[in-house]
């Protein structure tokens, strides 16, 4: 019997700036070509929206994530470095960092470690889960952007709370899927509701 609680915070759209940092990175190398603002941001694959827009964006948009110092570069998002901190300090309570690496391993994976030693501090080391199938790791909750989350588990044990993100936020409600505005937004009692 099990009374501790196991949160899965993801890190890409929750803790870290992905879409900050990619639109920056993007306009930066490529000053001549047209970008989507975050405002106008639908759909959780950036390269899916920048390759509807010209066929050669998508591969544009891929070099820059898959560029050198691109995820170690990442500003943190606003109150996610401290409330992963103060949860890790709650009573009965596991904190890990879930996170999908992307395939082009040459940096993400390193920068990935270096950026939670960075921010979070080096006992987070011991918190990482690095993997492209989130559904295979057992957990009360996970706070994740994306808003499909599938693997080869059809039935996960944590319960997914959406993340609002640019590209996420004008999705219709869904009352089967709770949310977390941003961490300004209520979650201790989201983390409370599940010790019941
Ligand atoms: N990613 C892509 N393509 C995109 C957007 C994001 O490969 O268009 C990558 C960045 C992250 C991963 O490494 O996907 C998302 O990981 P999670 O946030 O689901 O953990």
């Amino acid at each position: 019997n099990n009374r501790r609680l196991r949160v899965l915070v993801d890190m890409d759209g929750v803790i870290a700036d992905f879409e900050g940092g990619f639109l920056k990175k993007f306009k930066a190398r490529y000053p001549n070509e047209p970008f989507i603002s975050l405002e106008h941001r639908r759909g959780f694959w950036v390269s899916t929206q920048y390759g509807d827009m010209r066929s050669d964006l998508s591969d544009k948009a891929i070099s820059i994530w898959e560029s050198k110092n691109f995820f170690m570069d990442l500003e943190p998002l606003p109150g996610g470095v401290e409330a992963v901190k103060e949860m890790s300090k709650m009573e009965n309570t596991d904190v890990f960092i879930c996170t999908s690496p992307i395939k082009h391993y040459s940096y993400c994976p390193y920068e990935k470690y270096a950026w939670i030693e960075k921010h979070l501090g080096p006992e987070f080391l011991e918190q990482i889960i690095l993997t492209r199938d989130k559904t295979i790791v057992t957990g009360d909750i996970l706070i994740d952007d994306k808003p499909d989350i599938l693997g080869v588990d059809p039935n996960p044990s944590w319960e997914h709370v959406l993340f609002t993100a640019c590209h996420n936020k004008h999705l219709p409600a869904n009352p089967s899927q709770r949310r977390l505005l941003s961490w300004a937004d209520d979650w201790r009692a989201v983390l409370a509701s599940k010790r019941q």
